[in-house]
């Protein structure tokens, strides 16, 4: 079984994750993990905290010589800013006049609240901390090992923005190949694949973040080259759809998640939604005409591209407060304002990546298993074999 689990704080002294599962021989590109833990670091619209920070993997268990031992993968995320941080987020017990001033102004949208109920604080860093989408650095950092065991087996993922705002691309710029999201230039300010549109974001950006207040957007994930078969029916839990969906909405931040083209779907007739089926003699393979089932049908793959939206609300820590009332006092105050980004929907994007490779990755493991990858590859030759032969 791949399990993960992470822990830190946002200004912590570092995040920590723990992978189980992987098998043993598959080569760790230590460069690939952090380069996607750059690319979830940039994005027109971030704030001043990414200019601190620089993730970088250190790897402390489960990899000898470049290659998985099949033992858990442990690893750090060093927290720049810790250096700021050391007393306010001291594990140890502080002296008495320490200058740590409590957050008692909840904000409204981030789980200060709710949080400062649940785990009977008046300090509402007691739960920010934690709650920061700073720990969406610790799960890239597990995606991107995932995303080396799929690459292995040649299935690639990618991501692009397709609304910020209510500013949208063209409808033809919604349904881009794998190939055309990978070819978007990863220096590109927001992962859009339509630069005017893009242009139009960022102004609108630039606008939100001059108003001190914050954008969400849409952004879609995809994965090409999948197999047919991952997840089953036969379920509700084992169901890959509903597991796609509990990863991606996990995601800080994601208050909706669509998978194909879910949403216009329940609007249509079936004539107009369900992918229709072709034999291509060449491949020896089923294809269909169109994807809008997004590569999942009764919670199995069908051999398309796996393909999900996901609906980023906006950044609840504005600059322009909203009303709040004062944990201790209980009086009406105006909500906790620190440093804060305006616009996150490309990071969450990488994120997203990365929660569809440890979801691909966990079904590709319990269909063909193994413990090492050479179990693992006969495994999936065998099944490549067969299709061919069905
Ligand atoms: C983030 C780090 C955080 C925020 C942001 C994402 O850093 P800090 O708390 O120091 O500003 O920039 O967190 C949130 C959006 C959030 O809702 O908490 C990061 O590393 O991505």
């Amino acid at each position: 079984m791949l399990r993960f689990v992470t822990g830190g704080e946002s200004h912590g002294k570092c995040l920590t994750g723990i992978l189980e599962g992987l098998p043993s021989g598959l080569a760790v590109d230590v460069e690939f993990i952090n380069n996607q833990l750059q690319r979830r670091q940039l994005g027109y619209g971030r704030g001043r905290r990414m200019d601190i920070e620089n993730d970088r993997i250190e790897i402390t268990s489960g990899v000898r010589h470049g290659k998985t031992l099949g033992s858990p993968i442990s690893f750090l995320l060093p927290n720049k800013d810790w250096e700021h941080w050391q007393i306010a987020m001291a594990a140890e017990t502080v002296s008495e006049g320490a200058d740590i001033k409590p957050v008692t102004c909840p904000r409204p949208g981030h789980g200060d609240l709710a949080g400062a109920l649940k785990y009977q604080t008046h300090d509402a860093r007691d739960v920010l901390e934690r709650a920061s989408a700073r720990e969406t650095a610790a799960r890239v950092a597990v995606g991107a090992l995932c995303r080396l065991l799929l690459r292995h087996f040649d299935i690639l993922i990618g991501s692009h923005v397709l609304a910020i705002g209510k500013v949208r691309v063209p409808a033809e710029c919604e349904k881009l190949s794998l190939e055309a999201i990978l070819g978007i230039d990863p220096e590109s300010p927001l992962r859009c694949a339509h630069a005017e549109v893009q242009k139009d974001m960022i102004e609108v950006i630039g606008a939100s973040s001059k108003e001190g207040d914050t954008l969400g957007g849409i952004a879609e994930i995809v994965a090409g080259r999948v197999p047919p078969g991952l997840g089953s029916h036969c379920q509700w839990d084992f169901r890959l759809d509903g597991r796609l969906a509990q990863a991606l909405m996990s995601i800080p931040a994601v208050k909706a998640v669509e998978i194909g083209n879910g949403v216009s779907a329940a609007q249509q007739p079936g004539s107009c939604v369900h992918d229709a089926i072709r034999y291509e003699e060449g491949t020896r393979r089923f294809i269909r005409e169109s994807n809008n089932a997004g590569g999942l049908e009764a919670g199995m793959t069908n051999g398309e591209e796996v393909r999900a939206r996901i609906y980023v609300k906006p950044i609840p820590t504005l600059r322009k407060p909203l009303m709040s009332v004062d944990l201790v006092s209980k009086e009406a105050v105006a909500a906790a304002f620190e440093r804060s980004d305006t616009c996150v929907v490309p990071a969450a994007g990488v994120v997203g990546e990365a929660m569809l490779a440890i979801v691909l990755a966990q079904a590709f493991l319990e269909k063909f298993g193994g413990d090492s990858m050479r179990e693992l590859e006969a495994n999936y030759a065998g099944y490549l074999r067969a299709l061919r032969e069905f």
